[in-house]
């Protein structure tokens, strides 16, 4: 790690020599000739999260002194992954921890492997939310992220026979030693029962909850450190437990089980991240975690702010909460609930609080994953809230009907109950009515809101819907992941641009220019790519050259991003070869990663097809050395940051229109990666930053893909039926080639890509085969690609998270 301005000095590492030494004796309970490399671990975490102590007191203090607006970040996801290194290095005590362990003879860069990744998320969106952590903690925007302390994160993939197998995470099974549990900071969450009206003295109709169920959400606090220590936010996520201890009565009559039963009821709540990605969650108990940490974060803020405030009419310029997609709308009623019938407002002035306050970040358009609830459900389970969003309703048609809107299929679609599939609450409309703002994720995606999802309410409310592209922090994504390029930057262009790379990172242009600048640029990437193919090595036993192109593919694996069209390429680039296994070929190793929803099952077959391509490409002695094809288990934020400062060549190939930003794709331009890709999400700003003639982009636009599906008139028959190389692959996948003991596996795959092709695979497979033989060229020509490198480098600049957060903070929740 090279991100530390000054040498670590011999105290210090003494001082934090003493300090894990303390730790190890006297909170982990060994000595150090007993101590295990896990006890290490704790005593070097424990070490590591007092150094943020001092800082974190001080920012909480600093917060209630100055006064400032606080933002409240509210996500049911936050994709941490390993914080050691996360802390050490933002801390600048890296190089000081890394030399105090190796004084007690214990390697870091073997402790830190240890620590499991925290995978509270399931893609994109969980990511972001945690690289937004870190910059509001660098940018000094006093924030809190509010979520769920899942006992069971994300599923661990594993490939049995080629399929993918959910096994369950088990992240806490040592403990977690950067959380604090605040056993006294809890609240009760009522479920169900019903409600009561009753006229007060002065004549207004009050409501009464009486709920059936409640269950406890108690605190865990986990400090996160920003950049340099500036600042120290606090990530506090809720654990349910019951609302009574133990029924000792019931159990002591012999009910043992059902002594329990109430306890296990309560806790299913935060037992596992809801393993949906786009997907409808249809199930209750994903409506009652929505509604847990909604309803605990919200008592939580209130309970602050009236502290500090005295009461709640000033709640807007103080608070701001951030909705992280439709998962916590049902905050629009449950604020609305707090005012009106417990702190009773009356209900304009409630509503005119609510929308100050709460903004909402949509993140995609995929019908299948708009969030609805059935109305049935929604009564059982929360009647008073059921009843506030009629009310919403109401109010709010009334208003535009006062506003001269009388077109009855315009009050239809912008109601907050949809009555054609059963009656619906549509939590888009309710997140986007509750709020001020409602944001996008690229400049495409908020586009394509406004014109599609949400044209109705944006017709009618044109000033709510705008954009903010989304970004990653560079301080793991770089600093973190890639520490030779960093040291790179740092030896040309200076210590600053650590601390200033939205700028800095330009001065990189002109090195692009210089040979041998080129020649450390492309040595820093072959060690990278070195260590992957020992990973590659280590965990599948296959073996792959370093110098071959990298050609990596990883996300989670859904049909709207590709993965077939790229196995399509693959496909054809092995009988490319095989027809002529003397050509001039650029070696490649394709590389995929990513988990498919445990119910998805077309994702899963993708899966398998992998695994059965790669099979017979690496056996077949003809491309030996040529064309390598791998699927890495297990995708997570640690195995991303081994795969993305590897990759030559990143895949952001969706169906034009449907990936609302993508984050990896910055990820890996940042690390020098080129990306072949299509104008999609934040591609599109991508290649206006960094330059067309650097990118590989190909394929239809959205607008095309928008026109073939109106037109009705896509034919994928008659595409396949143009393309003998298409129509080749089809047939050998089709035939079994892949599958020789199962030449059927993929006949309803391919019919499926034939007949309907949703994603217009075959639309775009001839531009992406042309792509790809642009970067063969490229490649082939070592000074135009590692050129193109360095300006990737160089020019992503503006994808920081630091930029996002400040657009956030000034146009939003104006604070900053
Ligand atoms: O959010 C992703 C988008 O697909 C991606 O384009 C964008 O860059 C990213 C951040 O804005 N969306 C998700 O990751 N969505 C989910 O993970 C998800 C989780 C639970 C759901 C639905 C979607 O019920």
């Amino acid at each position: 790690m090279t991100q530390e301005t000054a040498i670590a000095t011999a105290e210090e590492i003494a001082a934090f020599r003493e300090r894990v030494l303390r730790k190890l004796t006297y909170s982990v309970g060994k000595d150090p000739e007993n101590a295990s490399d896990y006890d290490w671990f704790h005593a070097v975490a424990l070490a590591t999260r007092d150094s943020t102590i001092d800082r974190w007191m001080d920012c909480t203090r600093e917060a209630y002194t100055s006064g400032q607006k606080r933002v409240y970040y509210l996500s049911l996801e936050f994709l941490i992954g390993r914080l050691l290194v996360d802390s050490l290095s933002n801390l600048g005590l890296f190089d000081v921890a890394r030399e105090a362990l190796a004084g007690l003879d214990v390697d870091i860069e073997r402790i830190r492997l240890l620590e499991p990744d925290a995978a509270l998320g399931n893609g994109g969106l969980g990511r972001l939310a945690a690289c937004f952590m870190e910059s509001m903690a660098t940018l000094g925007v006093v924030s809190h992220g509010y979520g769920i302390r899942y006992d069971h994160g994300l599923f661990r993939q594993a490939i049995v026979d080629g399929w993918q197998h959910e096994q369950t995470e088990t992240w806490l099974d040592f403990g977690n030693p950067w959380e604090f549990e605040r056993s006294e900071v809890k609240y009760l969450i009522g479920f169900g029962g019903s409600v009561t009206a009753a006229t007060n003295e002065k004549g207004e109709v009050q409501h009464f909850w009486h709920w059936a169920e409640g269950v406890r959400a108690i605190a865990y606090d986990t400090p996160i450190v920003g950049w340099r220590g500036a600042g120290v936010n606090t990530l506090r996520l809720w654990r349910a437990r019951p609302e009574a201890d133990f029924h000792l009565a019931r159990f002591n009559a012999g009910d043992h089980i059902g002594a329990a039963a109430e306890e296990a009821r309560a806790e299913s709540i935060s037992r596992v991240l809801y393993p949906a990605d786009s997907t409808e969650a249809g199930q209750e108990l994903r409506l009652r975690q929505e509604y847990f940490f909604v309803a605990a974060s919200l008592q939580d803020l209130l309970r602050r702010h009236i502290k500090q405030r005295g009461s709640l009419d000033s709640l807007p310029e103080y608070t701001a909460i951030q909705l992280n997609d439709t998962h916590p709308a049902i905050a629009v009623a449950e604020l609305m609930r707090l005012l009106v019938d417990v702190h009773s407002y009356e209900w304009q002035h409630a509503w005119r609080l609510t929308t100050a306050t709460l903004s909402y970040t949509n993140h995609t358009l995929l019908p299948e994953a708009l969030e609805t609830w059935p109305v049935g459900l929604m009564e059982r389970l929360l009647p008073r809230h059921m009843q506030i969003i009629y009310l919403i309703n109401a109010y709010h048609l009334d208003q535009l009907r006062e506003r001269g809107v009388h077109d009855a299929e315009l009050l239809r679609s912008v109601s907050l109950i949809e009555e054609d599939h059963g009656r619906r609450v549509r939590m888009g409309n309710l997140a986007f009515l509750g709020s001020h703002s409602t944001n996008g994720v690229s400049g495409l995606h908020t586009q394509l809101m406004r014109k599609t999802v949400f044209t109705d309410l944006h017709s009618l409310y044109p000033q709510r819907i705008n954009s903010k592209t989304n970004g990653i922090t560079f301080r793991r994504w770089l600093y973190q992941a890639n520490p030779q390029l960093t040291q790179l930057l740092v030896e040309h262009v200076g210590e600053e641009v650590l601390d200033e790379p939205e700028t800095r990172l330009r001065e990189l242009e002109p090195f692009a220019e210089q040979a041998a600048f080129r020649q450390r640029f492309a040595e820093q990437r072959l060690a990278n790519k070195r260590h992957l193919a020992n990973v590659i090595q280590e965990r599948l036993g296959i073996s792959v050259d370093p110098t071959a192109l990298f050609d990596v593919h990883v996300k989670r694996i859904h049909e709207y991003k590709r993965q077939l069209l790229n196995l399509l390429h693959t496909v054809a680039l092995y009988q490319a070869i095989r027809s002529d296994p003397g050509g001039n070929w650029v070696p490649r190793v394709k590389i995929f990663a990513g988990k498919a929803a445990a119910s998805y099952h077309q994702a899963k077959l993708i899966i398998k097809l992998t695994n059965d391509i790669a099979n017979t490409i690496n056996a077949d002695p003809t491309v030996r050395g040529l064309l390598k094809v791998v699927f890495l288990p297990n995708y997570n934020v640690s195995l991303a940051e081994d795969i993305i400062p590897a990759a030559d060549l990143s895949e952001q190939i969706s169906t034009a229109g449907l990936e609302a930003s993508g984050t990896s794709n910055m990820k890996f331009s940042l690390n020098g990666a080129l990306t072949i890709g299509t104008l999609d999400g934040a591609n599109v700003e991508m290649s206006e930053q960094i330059g067309l003639e650097h990118m590989f982009i190909f394929g239809l636009t959205a607008q095309q893909v928008n026109a073939r599906k109106q037109a009705n008139e896509y034919n994928a028959e008659a595409i396949i039926g143009a393309s003998p190389r298409l129509s080749e692959v089809l047939s050998a996948i089709r035939g079994g080639a892949f599958s020789p003991g199962d030449p059927g596996r993929y006949t309803g795959l391919v019919d499926g890509i034939s007949w309907h092709d949703t994603f217009m695979v075959c639309a775009d497979f001839e531009a992406y085969w042309q792509a790809q033989l642009d970067v063969e060229e490229c490649w082939r020509d070592p000074a135009r690609w590692w050129r193109s490198s360095v300006l990737n480098t160089a020019r992503t600049g503006w994808f920081s998270s630091d930029r996002t957060i400040r657009e956030y903070a000034r146009e939003i929740w104006k604070v900053l």
